[in-house]
């Protein structure tokens, strides 16, 4: 026996890696439900050696469903979350529809898991490039509290979606042949302009606000100050999408409260914390990388350094697959979170 689950989004980035994560981690399945858009609906896709055709998501879909995992952008979540918890179902939403929902838990579990318990039927699953620097900062903060973070990011262009890294591809071939390219989706296909990936570092990842920040960055703002319960933490962030197709790296920059902290206590402290891999030996020139983080479940940090003026002040290079970590496992920690703390059952 197990849990009616459906993914939403079955088809896209994170869909197709939430079906892998509950294979691979053997998730208590009864019933496999595969929801998207009309567009990709009558798709076949292989659960456990069984081929479960993709289904136009509707209200009914969500009939008998226990558990509904959502990646299909913000406005299907806007539409059918609320319909899929009127029919009794838990959803566990990777948009940023609810986040900052203040009825709505937001959650990493490996930071507080306990919010999963005042949920109202929708869970919010963070953004990526949030979710693997508070991993990495919750176990600091507990030991010696927390001031400040600067963060600057490196992101891989799957966080956009299948169809950026098609762009990536394409276009770096057709630069390497000489040819012109013409692009249409990054930074973000909403936007009036379109620039090139290949060869390129780009300081926008999704709107501009009204304060200059883009929406990434204010993401990362507020739902690391939700998350970590922290309401008065000073956050900065500036996001920049770069060509890699997967695994987002971030230069992290922290202030902690404790006085002569040094670098061995925060290595110590990270190589024993929940979802955090400790790769961090300059002599050997070990440190985390996007090509050794793809495909891995972990948050990977090293280059942890203590600042040349502030004595409270470090540095360090976080990166995990954002499509796992980042999404799909995340969502799915969350759903098993559930059952261990018994918030749902069979
Ligand atoms: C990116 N972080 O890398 C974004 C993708 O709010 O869930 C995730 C967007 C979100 O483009």
């Amino acid at each position: 026996s197990g849990f009616h689950v459906a993914v939403v989004g079955a088809t896209g980035a994170v869909g197709t890696q939430m079906i892998k994560v509950l294979e691979a981690r053997n998730f208590p399945i009864e019933k496999l439900t595969l929801l998207s858009s009309s567009r990709s609906a009558g798709k076949k896709i292989q659960y456990k050696g069984e081929t479960i055709v993709v289904e136009e998501a509707k209200p009914e879909s969500f009939e008998g469903v226990d558990i509904a995992l959502f990646s299909a952008g913000g406005s299907i979540s806007k539409q059918l979350a609320p319909e899929a918890v009127k029919r009794g179902a838990i959803v566990i939403d990777n948009t940023s529809a609810y986040r900052m929902d203040p009825e709505v838990p937001l959650v990493v579990p490996e930071v507080n898991a306990e919010d999963l318990n005042n949920h109202k039927g929708i869970i919010a699953n963070p953004n990526c490039s949030t979710i693997q620097m508070v991993v990495a900062l919750e176990p600091i903060r507990q030991k010696l509290g927390l001031n400040r973070v600067i963060v600057s990011t490196y992101q891989a262009v799957s966080g956009a979606g299948f169809q950026a890294v098609e762009e990536l591809n394409r276009q770096t071939k057709d630069i390497l042949e000489g040819k012109e390219v013409k692009p249409e989706i990054l930074p973000v296909k909403a936007d009036k302009k379109h620039y090139q990936i290949a060869f390129n570092a780009i300081p926008q990842i999704d709107l501009f606000q009204d304060n200059g920040f883009t929406f990434e960055e204010m993401k990362m703002i507020n739902e690391t100050k939700k998350i970590m319960h922290l309401p008065e933490l000073k956050v900065s962030a500036t996001c920049v999408r770069i060509p890699v197709a997967t695994g987002h790296s971030e230069s992290v920059y922290f202030e902690v409260e404790k006085e002569n902290v040094d670098v061995a206590e925060i290595q110590n402290i990270l190589a024993s914390s929940p979802g955090v891999v400790l790769e961090d030996n300059p002599n050997e020139q070990i440190y985390p990388l996007a090509t050794t983080a793809a495909g891995k479940e972990g948050v990977f940090v090293g280059r942890i350094r203590k600042d040349l003026d502030e004595d409270k002040g470090f540095h360090m290079w976080v990166v995990s697959d954002n499509l796992l970590k980042g999404a799909a496992l995340n969502s799915v920690q969350i759903a098993e979170s559930l059952i261990e703390q018994r918030i749902v059952s069979k």
